[in-house]
């Protein structure tokens, strides 16, 4: 069982106590061409609150929207959001103006922090604040750096609760429509002290890099609060491919990389080119770790990927293993701290073997904004968190589909993310979609959407093909009746397949 004091300020834990401890002159953080120690660290940190409570007379508990890509500054304005007492509501860079107004109306925002390059979208959001301020480049003479200037360099945290709620945190979106969640001060601690610890085995000198927006809890944990609570350094770069992610790796010399698998997957071809002896680990999350991209990033790296599932309700991630531990084709075993287990239709747990509601217990959990989805997904405080999954006879847990997008057809329960995985053993697949397709005779049908590698020609051959190479690995009745080329899949700005929009948009 965690432990952690009733009054607590996760950053006074994170920064004030690792600088007064000696770590002052390590690097925090590095990117778009800064480099921070960690005492320079904290001083943006406070001078940030500083503006924060006292220009732009915040009081605690106020919501402050924090919107930019992956930088030093706008780790440091999360951080400063946390220490002064106040209500983080970090947003994804993409979104757009309606959306934000959204997340500005649920989540009751009073401040608005945002880099300058995201101004337009900002401004044109229904329901914008007074108080907002940018940062970074082009925020101007009266923008949040130019302030900072004229602030003391020292700030002492707020005296918050343990379970002061200190950032809101809306989901990616697989369904299109976001969801608000709640986490603690000691829950960002919590996170620190759970998977990182027991799974990665983080230590100083460990270099954290990745491309999960810190405005998604996989990044905000993986790219700066894990580093942090060990004396760590984080590299936080803009705009990241799978070119430019393998060339830091080699420059910043990192040796843990947090990414979705579809970006392992882009990055196994081309890793030859690049030196990656220091990554010592890789970690996927986000969605199903398909097998292929499991052997094609060993064969490229010589790693054995850690796979790990995690949710924006239980803020980062509470199923994995790693290392001897890893079994293939199985995400892991709860996270010591965490418990899961597998409900039936009834509610009430099913044995090995069997599939079900994927249900889960541990330090951090879901406070949902809406009351109605707080009482269906949190039952008994089992967070259910829309995922069918399996467990083994040695208590591995397998995940098969997310729960509403189990295709059933002719009677046959078929999960997508299977039959995509065959698909992704085929020479000729970069990337594919599986989902059900409405059917007269078996209610749906296997719909696959296939986007070839450079150097193979759609057509009805291949496409027969691929259907045969299916049948051969599962069951033949799971192989996709309906089968489209596309250019591209859609997908969220975290990696997510966005189902919902191939069911929508039909094929081709
Ligand atoms: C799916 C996975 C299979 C699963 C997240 C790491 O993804 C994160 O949070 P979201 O709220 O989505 C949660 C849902 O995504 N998923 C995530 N990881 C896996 N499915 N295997 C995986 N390894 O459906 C889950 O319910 O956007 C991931 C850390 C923090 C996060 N917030």
């Amino acid at each position: 069982e965690l432990q952690y004091p009733e009054r607590l300020n996760c950053v006074a834990e994170l920064l004030d106590r690792a600088v007064a401890e000696g770590a002052g002159q390590r690097i925090a953080v590095r990117g778009a061409g800064q480099q921070w120690t960690y005492a320079q660290l904290l001083e943006q940190v406070d001078r940030i609150a500083h503006v924060l409570r006292g220009q732009l007379g915040l009081e605690t508990g106020n919501r402050v929207l924090l919107r930019g890509a992956n930088t030093p500054m706008m780790a440091a304005a999360i951080l400063a959001v946390f220490k002064a007492g106040l209500v983080a509501v970090p947003t994804m860079p993409l979104l757009r103006a309606r959306e934000l107004g959204v997340i500005l109306a649920k989540a009751r925002v009073n401040a608005v922090l945002c880099a300058a390059s995201l101004r337009e979208e900002m401004e044109a959001a229904p329901g914008m604040p007074g108080r907002l301020l940018y940062f970074g480049d082009g925020a101007g003479a009266d923008g949040l750096e130019a302030r900072m200037a004229r602030q003391p360099a020292t700030y002492a945290p707020v005296d918050t609760a343990a379970d002061d709620v200190c950032l809101i945190s809306f989901t990616s979106g697989t369904t299109g429509v976001p969801k608000g969640t709640m986490h603690f001060q000691r829950d960002i601690l919590a996170i620190c002290d759970c998977f990182p610890r027991s799974v990665l085995g983080t230590r100083p000198d460990d270099i954290f890099i990745g491309t999960p927006p810190l405005a998604f809890t996989f990044g905000l944990g993986g790219l700066l609060l894990f580093p942090l609570r060990v004396g760590a350094s984080a590299v936080l770069l803009e705009k990241l491919t799978p070119e430019t992610l393998l060339a830091a790796i080699q420059q910043y010399r990192a040796t843990i990389s947090f990414t979705a698998p579809t970006f392992y997957r882009q990055m196994a071809p081309l890793a030859a080119r690049y030196d990656l002896a220091s990554l010592r680990h890789s970690v996927s999350a986000g969605e199903a770790l398909p097998l292929a991209t499991r052997d094609a990033w060993r064969q490229a790296s010589g790693l054995e990927m850690i796979d790990g599932i995690g949710a924006t309700e239980l803020l980062h991630i509470f199923i994995s293993a790693a290392g001897e531990q890893v079994r293939p084709g199985a995400t892991g075993k709860p996270v010591p701290g965490y418990r899961a287990c597998i409900l039936g239709p009834d509610g009430k747990p099913v044995g090995p073997g069997v599939i079900g509601r994927l249900a889960v217990q541990g330090p951090t959990g879901c406070r949902y904004l809406d009351d109605k989805r707080q009482r269906e997904y949190v039952v008994d405080g089992w967070n259910l968190t829309g995922d069918a999954y399996e467990m083994d006879a040695d208590g591995y847990f397998h995940y098969r589909s997310r729960t509403d997008d189990m295709i059933i057809s002719a009677g046959y329960n078929i999960a997508g993310p299977e039959v995509e995985e065959a698909l992704l053993r085929h020479p000729a697949v970069a990337e594919c979609g599986v989902v059900g397709r409405a059917d007269a005779e078996r209610g749906q049908i296997v719909e696959a959407h296939v986007v070839l590698k450079a150097g193979h020609a759609p057509g009805d051959a291949l496409a027969a093909e691929l259907q045969e190479f299916v049948k051969r690995q599962i069951a033949p009745y799971k192989y996709p009746r309906a089968l489209h080329f596309r250019l591209s899949l859609p997908r969220t700005e975290t990696g997510k397949l966005q189902r919902f929009k191939l069911r929508a948009e039909g094929g081709d």
